[in-house]
């Protein structure tokens, strides 16, 4: 078979092998961090018997999933240039002349597609931008395990041209095209990039460098009573959380079901825990919670000890009003309904009349709006 015309690249940039080796190697360590912290948000949100997340310490999902919004944000610039600076060697012919070949370049499909996929429904889910019509966590899930295998072969593959790229050491002519950047020019303005992606999106969830958070969809200090708001309070539960027939039921495995009324509520005993409200889409904020502890509410009940309990929301529909409390979380002080924030009532969009807030917890689990606590 005759070879077809190839095409020219004109940057002497493609034809070094130091530039995807570390980029690659960076790309390796993004991914790897985004798919054991995507994971782990999964089990903590869908957990399997085996597993079960802690109450403590308190701020470690806030730890996870920031990590793996921002490395995942971070990977944004690296992967494409990568993909810039490889993509000629689509065009090498033969374009295999061997199994092993065949099956490396046929793994590059699941490999690009879906490094691809990821980093565009994760950057579109955490902008609040979701124009497709699937779901975004089984997609994005699955996405995971596709180029996680994908990943492995590519690994695999490329590991001996890896070594032996760095291990050439700065002793390899770099590239230079005239008046084009030079190897140390490009991966310079690449990883400065990633850098400057991290930099004006980390104040979202890193107080000292919020005011630089200008590319962050949200900024953790604006909202009503001073921070963001996920899912406001429709009419129906602004009407039914100020209505005399508001009521807190506990209910379930206990010995004696409990019914209080708002004014009821305020006057047990109130515990103060600063907690942060991490969401999972990378933005979190700490505030000072106040209200009823739910270990001393479940015990007022004669629930057992190591009780788990399912909470409801006084919001009628939506994945989020309804969020489950393991032994862990049931036994800590600190795992609140809350009735105030930084001494003032709550706002409606934070959960009026009450809103559960516990330590270590995805926002997504720490609903709003409730009105009964089924013990199990
Ligand atoms: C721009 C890059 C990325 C962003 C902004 C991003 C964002 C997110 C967000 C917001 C979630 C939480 C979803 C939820 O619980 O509702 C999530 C979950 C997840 N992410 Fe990413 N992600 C990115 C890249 C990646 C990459 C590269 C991988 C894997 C290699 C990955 C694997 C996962 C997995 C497995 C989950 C769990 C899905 C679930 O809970 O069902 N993500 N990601
Ligand atoms: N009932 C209910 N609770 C909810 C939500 C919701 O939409 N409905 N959103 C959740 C999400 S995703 C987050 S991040 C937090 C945000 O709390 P905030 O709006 O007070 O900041 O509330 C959680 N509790
Ligand atoms: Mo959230």
């Amino acid at each position: 078979m005759k070879a077809p015309p190839t095409p020219v690249f004109r940057s002497a940039l493609h034809d070094d092998t130091r530039i995807p080796a570390l980029l690659g190697i960076a790309l390796g360590v993004c991914f790897s961090v985004c798919f054991a912290t995507g994971m782990l948000s999964y089990l903590i949100q869908q957990p399997p018997s085996w597993f079960m997340w802690p109450a403590r310490p308190a701020g470690l999902y806030r730890f996870t999933q920031s990590t793996h919004v921002a490395t995942g944000l971070a990977a944004i610039p690296l992967l494409l240039a990568k993909l810039w600076t490889v993509y000629p060697k689509l065009f090498e012919w033969p374009p295999f002349d061997s199994f092993a070949k065949f099956l490396e370049r046929v793994s590059l499909l699941p490999l690009v597609g879906g490094a691809l996929f990821l980093l565009l429904t994760g950057l579109g889910n955490v902008m609040l931008w979701e124009p497709w019509p699937f779901a975004f966590r089984p997609a994005h899930r699955w996405a995971g395990w596709i180029t996680i295998g994908a990943l492995i072969v590519h690994i695999g593959a490329k590991w001996s041209t890896t070594r032996t790229a760095l291990a050439r050491g700065n002793r390899a002519p770099a590239p230079s095209d005239a008046g084009g950047l030079g190897r140390r020019g490009f991966l310079g303005v690449i990883f400065g990039t990633a850098g400057l992606v991290t930099l004006v999106t980390i104040g979202q969830t890193f107080r000292p460098l919020s005011r630089l958070a200008l590319l962050a969809p949200r900024r953790p200090n604006i909202g009503p009573q001073g921070f963001p708001v996920n899912g406001t309070a429709s009419d129906q539960v602004i009407k039914a959380g100020a209505s005399p027939d508001y009521r807190l039921v506990v209910e379930g495995n206990v010995d004696t079901p409990l019914e209080f009324t708002l004014v009821e509520l305020r006057t047990l005993p109130q515990r103060e825990a600063t907690l942060p409200i991490t969401c999972v889409q990378g933005w979190s904020t700490t505030q000072t919670w106040r209200g009823v502890s739910i270990p001393e509410l479940l015990a007022r009940a004669g629930a057992p000890p190591n009780a788990t309990a399912h909470v409801v929301s006084l919001q009628e529909d939506g994945p989020n009003r309804y969020a489950e409390l393991n032994r862990d979380h049931t036994s800590d002080p600190d795992t609140l309904l809350a009735l105030e924030v930084n001494g003032e009532v709550l706002d409606r969009d934070h959960g009026f009349p009450c809103r559960l807030i516990g330590p270590n917890r995805p926002g997504v689990m720490q609903t709003k709006w409730v009105t009964k606590i089924v013990v199990n």
